[in-house]
């Protein structure tokens, strides 16, 4: 049995009252349809557009395989002309090639003047777009972005399947402390090692060309590339200061305490990280469980 999973609710406008009652307040994710119909990059990136443009650099791709719970460094997997990439991810074909930590904008200055600053909400932070490209049948393994802003994810070539999981869940995805790693197999979960994804629930949709996906902040994502294709990700920074300065320390002190000690200390590191991701799953069982009892 799979975990249950919702449909997304698609909003056909950009209505900035119901978006912001309903769904930006109460951190519930929406597709957006026309969030970018204004934009010239709506038009403008197309596979033929975007090689024209761009399709001269060399860039870093990194393969399908997960990030090893005890490795702290992330293999680049090839090096390959931009324009040639594009080529391989519009013909469709199976290429577990993804590129996501490329600034496209810092080479190709001009494409900024595509994006147009939405005003669905405030505090879009436009100096920080980001581009993610994948072939079909790339997976982006779950994880949350760890800096906790809001992201407003707009696809402009290809679909693809995304799944979500409010961040109440994290204890019971066993979630891997000082990480964004977790032991949830989304599509085929081991419901007797890890038990507590019975109690789990969470959303999911087909995000199509033109269309924007809200996630919240502090959401949990994992994401299959149905076509090749590339999305632009914009970010809202968190309303509450709290959060931004966890996310602050996530990015500058976590991670960081969580790279030493995978160097030095790789097995018993991994050892507390694994106890510990059962030990708070085991405990959210026993809430969830009381809560179950009240309300029944
Ligand atoms: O679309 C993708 O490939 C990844 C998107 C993502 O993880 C993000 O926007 O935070
Ligand atoms: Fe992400």
């Amino acid at each position: 049995m799979a975990i249950e999973l919702v449909p997304i609710n698609r909003l056909r406008k950009a209505d900035k009252t119901l978006f912001q009652e309903t769904y930006f307040k109460n951190h519930q994710p929406a597709i957006i349809q026309d969030f970018c119909h204004d934009w010239p990059a709506y038009t403008n990136w197309s596979f033929e557009k975007l090689k024209e443009r761009a399709g001269h650099l060399t860039v870093d791709l990194y393969n399908n395989k997960p990030a090893a719970p005890d490795k702290s460094t992330m293999f680049v997997d090839e090096r390959m002309n931009f324009g040639a990439y594009l080529d391989k991810i519009a013909s469709n074909e199976p290429v577990e090639l993804r590129i996501f930590l490329f600034n496209i904008f810092k080479h190709i200055p001009s494409l900024r003047k595509d994006i147009l600053k939405p005003d669905l909400v405030d505090g879009f932070a436009m100096s920080l777009p980001f581009m993610f490209y994948g072939g079909a049948g790339s997976v982006v393994h779950m994880h949350y972005d760890i800096d906790l802003s809001h992201v407003f994810l707009t696809q402009f070539v290809g679909r693809k399947r995304v799944v979500l999981f409010a961040p109440e869940y994290t204890p019971l995805l066993y979630r891997l402390p000082y990480s964004v790693i977790t032991y949830t197999n989304v599509n085929n979960p081991d419901y007797e090692k890890y038990p507590a994804l019975q109690h789990v629930k969470g959303y999911e949709c087909v995000l199509d060309y033109g269309e924007t996906l809200y996630i919240p902040a502090g959401y949990w994502h994992y994401i299959e590339y149905i076509d090749g294709g590339y999305a632009l990700a914009l970010r809202v920074l968190n309303e509450s200061w709290l959060k931004r300065i966890e996310g602050a320390w996530n990015l500058f002190g976590e991670m960081r305490i969580d790279n030493f000690m995978k160097k030095y200390f790789t097995k018993p590191w991994f050892e507390y990280k694994n106890r510990k991701a059962f030990e708070n799953a085991n405990d959210a069982i026993k809430q969830f469980s009381k809560l179950e009892q009240m309300t029944a």
